[in-house]
């Protein structure tokens, strides 16, 4: 009989009495009435998919009925609730007695979470677990993840996946990086060659995929949060349009090329509402990200116009608009979330011997200085964010970007090649430590805890080949930020986690995550089951 339980993010009260519950004994799930019955649906299909089990369903029955029961106590609402209100929290209690598991909450946000603990309590390798009562909730409504689908495109059946991962450990937001310097991901009405066709597979969503993609996170009560990115990172949208800026659009060979929307372009302003309406429109969700980072070399009255010019356009229908921390120089409010990530003194003596094999050296040197300028420019971007009172998503680089390369090395020799290649190699090394140990509420010195939505990993794809490649970057880094964005101050430590995320390696291989086996945690790979 186990007495600590691996679920993760950690639970928040685990008062156990003296008798157990024998899991193999659960073959019945049941809910309370027809509302919870969507929430037991999703329960079974993930107890197949990540534990292996097949339940059956008791459809709306009895208290007697069901080993596993959804209860909702409340006036409940189908869909996620926004990322910034309390029920967001998702709290729920579940009770675990030697008869059965039951899941209540006032909505069905809160029992879909309740759920993703029982589906990883179902997937570990005890055989009994004792009765409790566990009450759990979240620390904050943002529990995001950034996925970039611009360098690596993901398509839509592998980005539902990844939904299914960030329901799993609890995730409220996906961020979806649509467009970038080396492509546009979706479709704008208007605008056809940004998404041009090509032979073979088509490498973007088309409004409807868009649709079904934001559909099925709603199931899972994830906000769909899209972003495109302007007026920096624009290259692709240059390429396809020069005139929205004929200077910078004549020169975009290598690697960082400066490629910004011209404010003297009247088509550029064009692009931007047409963008804006597209994913107002299209977005059931209450945040649109308008990018705004990194505009290298732009004129700082250029970048702030531009920005302006989006948020005004997204508040016109009434959303809410999330940007870089760059977007705090221009002129931004409380309603506005800045998404802080340059954690790092661009100025600060670097130790050179702790970076990746890569310097900066491909970096053409007239982009180069241009980026210094900006990385030193953003070093203001906290007190702006401070005195202009904006709410906060906290993404440092240092303990949210997963495109690091992994410190530790694979227990599966195979993995050593990959693990050469994987990350950013301007990083260093990154040990899946980094992304538990750290708290979101020191990130951002000074700021008012109540400004702080939460806590945003992300991943960037520019060394992603494959997406295997993603599934290493991913797991097991993932659910360590999870753990700090779910259970804030509660979270368990290095050891606490170490021990409990040795048994996901059961879930993530029974559903297919060719996830990366650091050598810093003594995987379970098989069980017996009672
Ligand atoms: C900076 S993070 C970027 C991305 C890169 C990333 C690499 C941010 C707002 N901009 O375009 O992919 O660094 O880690």
């Amino acid at each position: 009989m186990t007495t600590t339980l691996h679920i993760i993010p950690t639970v928040a009260t685990d008062a156990t009495v003296a008798e157990t519950l024998d899991l193999a004994s659960i073959v019945r799930v049941s809910a309370s009435d027809e509302r919870a019955v969507a929430v037991a649906e999703m329960f079974r299909r993930d107890a197949a998919a990540w534990a292996a089990r097949d339940l059956e369903g008791a459809g709306v029955a009895d208290e007697a009925a069901g080993d596993v029961r959804f209860e909702l106590r409340g006036e409940g609402g189908s869909g996620p609730l926004s990322p910034s209100s309390r029920e967001a929290l998702g709290e729920h209690e579940i009770a675990i007695t030697p008869s059965g598991i039951r899941v209540s909450s006032d909505h069905e946000e809160g029992l879909s979470r309740g759920a993703a603990s029982v589906v990883q309590l179902l997937a570990g390798s005890e055989t009994a677990i004792g009765a409790r009562v566990i009450r759990d909730g979240a620390a904050w409504g943002w529990r995001a993840l950034s996925l970039d689908v611009v360098r690596f495109f993901s398509p839509v059946e592998r980005v539902l996946q990844v939904i299914d991962l960030l329901a799993l450990y609890k995730f409220s937001v996906l961020h979806l990086h649509l467009s970038d310097n080396e492509g546009w991901r979706l479709e704008i009405p208007g605008w056809p060659r940004l998404t041009p066709a090509t032979a073979g597979t088509r490498e973007y969503f088309t409004i409807e995929e868009y649709r079904r993609i934001v559909e099925y996170a709603a199931r899972r009560f994830i906000t769909v949060v899209p972003e495109i990115d302007l007026p920096g990172h624009a290259a692709a949208a240059l390429r396809a349009y020069p005139e929205l800026n004929p200077a910078d659009a004549a020169n975009l060979g290598g690697p960082f090329p400066i490629a910004n929307l011209s404010p003297d372009s009247e088509a550029a302003w064009r692009l931007v509402d047409d963008v804006v309406r597209t994913l107002v429109e299209n977005t059931p969700g209450p945040f649109v990200h308008i990018g705004g980072d990194e505009a290298f070399g732009m004129d700082a009255a250029a970048h702030e116009s531009f920005v302006e010019h989006a948020i005004a356009a997204v508040a016109a229908h009434s959303k809410s608009t999330v940007g870089w921390q760059e977007t705090s120089r221009a002129a931004v409010g409380p309603d506005h979330t800045a998404q802080y990530w340059v954690d790092f003194d661009i100025d600060a003596p670097r130790d050179e011997s702790a970076a990746g094999s890569k310097s900066g050296s491909d970096i053409p040197e007239d982009s180069m200085a241009a980026m210094v300028a900006h990385f030193a420019e953003a070093m203001g971007d906290r007190s702006r964010i401070l005195e202009k009172g904006t709410h906060v998503v906290v993404s440092p680089i240092s303990h949210a970007y997963l495109d690091r390369p992994h410190a530790e090395a694979s227990t599966d020799p195979a993995q050593e090649e990959q693990r050469s290649r994987v990350g950013l190699q301007y990083y260093p090394g990154t040990p899946v430590r980094d992304y538990l140990e750290w708290d979101p509420t020191t990130v951002l010195a000074g700021v008012d805890p109540s400004r702080i939505r939460g806590v945003e990993a992300a991943i960037w794809c520019e060394s992603v080949t494959a997406a295997s490649d993603i599934d290493a970057l991913l797991l097991p880094r993932l659910p360590a930020v999870a753990e700090v964005a779910w259970a804030g101050s509660r979270r368990s430590d290095w050891e606490g986690f170490r021990s409990r995320i040795a048994h996901h390696a059961l879930l993530w291989d029974a559903s297919g995550w060719e996830w990366f086996e650091v050598d810093s945690v003594d995987w379970r790979r098989s069980w017996v089951r009672g």
